[in-house]
């Protein structure tokens, strides 16, 4: 079977490559047929076949016997451009090297340990290589179509949409007033109006990409986490109806992987992912028109795997877009709030070493085809609130005084959840986030479908403790997804008094 095999590839080879001695020591070195599967890790960063775009990574249509850092459109790291410079091509044996360690091989080939790859993703294994390499090959620029279009589904940004790199749009808002929002940590909230005071305006904000180590939780584990701005979940922005919200969102050079936005509460081009990927280096401003009231997820939406990839590393946010005239009950009574809090709930997929033990990585992007493996399995190893396991637990609790009325909102980016607060109630429940809706009265718990924000609103009656937990109550006890609400004033008997507790009389 395995001979035959060979000598298949070794006869597509030949078709493909006809007239080069080559082809014989493909068929010897690399399986291309087990190297189709290897690019399977690949494909979350490179396209290829007939429709192939530069994504995370290069188009690698005929990369074998190119010039290293020449494929048209890309913006390669300085490494590779110097590489390039110095007359690099891809050689079955440099890309062996090259994809053991993309950065070391940089550094070799120029004699420079201040050099580096942007790409993050190592492959160590020397069969997986060379059969990658062996797949590769059949790739000839010509040849693609050959491959099948491997075209990844991310809708092409419309006629007019788009604009070259460094151009500014002309301003069409002037006599709109601009405020600035400054963004703050969860579980807290920017600064704002429950009723808005005056006309529409535009809001600014700006959210920068960090790529970062972060622990999850008491043990220590650790990963590198995909953030906007710092925080998991990323920060709540409010706006109101009607308002324009114009978004500066930054990928710091320090940075490796490519990052967009994709906004529930924005209408065209993919939510504006469509129109904002950026790869380390770059910023984008996009302005939408918040036309939807309600709670809306916002998260980063990259090609392909990396969407559920960069949404399990923490890139998952919340905005909110207020009714003009502020919150309503089910008959249009206006609705109120003391305070607020914004909690975010996300599920992580932490890989594990052969020991069960869970693996640590140095850059973004390296644990990638381990967590994709992972992530697929649907069985998450975290599922916390506030980025990390107790997060909102002790000196992070949450806190109100009795009387006061807490507006809770709630983002999951990926799973469904059922948010419940123990020894309370949801008076008023947004469920589904919108507030168009009329919100539903007195709950116990609420769902909130992954992909969504729900809101709900509630007054305390008694001091204490409150456990406000996802009431799958395996993930909140087992897997971290609790908070505590720690809640001042004067307990009422009347609405519970312990009346006796003891020996069975
Ligand atoms: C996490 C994203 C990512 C993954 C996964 C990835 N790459 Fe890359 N790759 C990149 C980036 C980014 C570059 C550009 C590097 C630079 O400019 O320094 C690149 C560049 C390359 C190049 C050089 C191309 C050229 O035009 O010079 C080759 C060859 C390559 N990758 C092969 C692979 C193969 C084969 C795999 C799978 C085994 C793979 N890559 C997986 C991101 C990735
Ligand atoms: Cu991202």
């Amino acid at each position: 079977m395995f001979k035959f095999a060979n000598i298949l590839i070794g006869v597509v080879g030949t078709t493909l490559l006809a007239g080069s001695f080559n082809t014989v020591a493909i068929a010897q070195e690399g399986n291309a047929k087990a190297g189709k599967k290897v690019f399977r890790s690949c494909r979350a960063c490179h396209q290829v076949g007939d429709n192939a775009k530069n994504a995370v990574g290069p188009v690698l249509n005929g990369v074998v016997g190119r010039l290293a850092g020449s494929y048209d459109g890309y913006k390669y790291g300085s490494g590779l451009k110097a590489a390039n410079g110095k007359g690099l091509v891809w050689s079955k044996e440099q890309m062996f090297n090259w994809l053991a360690d993309p950065t070391k091989f940089v550094q070799g080939y120029l004699g420079d340990d201040s050099a580096r790859a942007k790409m993050s993703f190592r492959l160590r294994d020397e069969k997986k290589r060379r059969d990658v390499i062996a797949y590769l090959e059949t790739l000839g620029p010509k040849k693609a179509a050959a491959a099948g279009a491997e075209k990844l589904t991310h809708g092409d940004v419309p006629a007019g949409m788009g604009m070259a790199s460094g151009t500014i749009a002309s301003d069409s808002l002037e006599g709109l007033e601009r405020v600035r929002q400054e963004l703050v940590l969860p579980p807290f909230a920017p600064k704002h109006e429950q009723v808005a005071k005056g006309k529409a305006r535009v809001i600014e904000v700006e959210l920068v990409v960090e790529e970062k180590k972060w622990v999850l939780d008491g043990d220590g584990t650790e990963i590198v986490a995909l953030t906007f701005n710092g925080s998991i979940p990323a920060p709540l922005i409010i706006a109101h109806e009607g308002d324009y919200v114009e978004l500066t969102l930054k990928n710091p050079s320090t940075n490796l992987m490519e990052h967009n936005i994709d906004l529930h509460a924005a209408t065209g081009a993919l939510g504006g992912a469509g129109i904002t990927t950026i790869s380390p280096g770059e910023e984008t401003t996009l302005r939408f028109k918040a036309t939807k009231t309600g709670v809306f997820l916002y998260h980063c939406a990259p090609e392909g795997s990396m969407t559920p990839y960069h949404v399990t590393h923490g890139m998952t946010g919340a905005i909110m877009v207020l009714p003009r005239d502020g919150l309503k009950d089910d008959k249009g009574k206006s609705l109120t709030y003391d305070r607020l809090y914004f909690v975010g709930e996300n599920d992580f997929y932490v890989p594990r070493d052969a020991d069960g033990n869970f693996k640590t990585y140095s850059a973004a992007g390296e644990d990638l085809a381990d967590w994709i493996q992972s992530m697929r399995t649907l069985l998450p190893t975290h599922v916390v609130f506030n980025g990390r396991v107790g997060a909102l637990t002790g000196k992070g609790a949450m806190k109100a005084k009795v009387g006061e009325t807490v507006l809770f909102l709630h983002v999951q980016g990926n799973r469904d959840t059922r948010p419940h607060l123990i020894g309370g109630h949801g008076d008023f429940v947004w469920e589904t986030g919108s507030f168009s809706s009329p919100p539903l009265r007195d709950q116990e718990t609420w769902f909130v479908r992954g992909g969504s924000a729900g809101a709900a609103l509630y007054t305390f009656r008694q001091p204490g403790v409150y456990a406000y937990l996802n009431h799958n109550l395996i993930e909140a006890v087992e897997l971290g997804a609790a908070a505590h609400v720690v809640v001042e004033g004067k307990w009422d008997d009347d609405l519970m008094k312990q009346v006796y507790i003891g020996p069975i009389k």
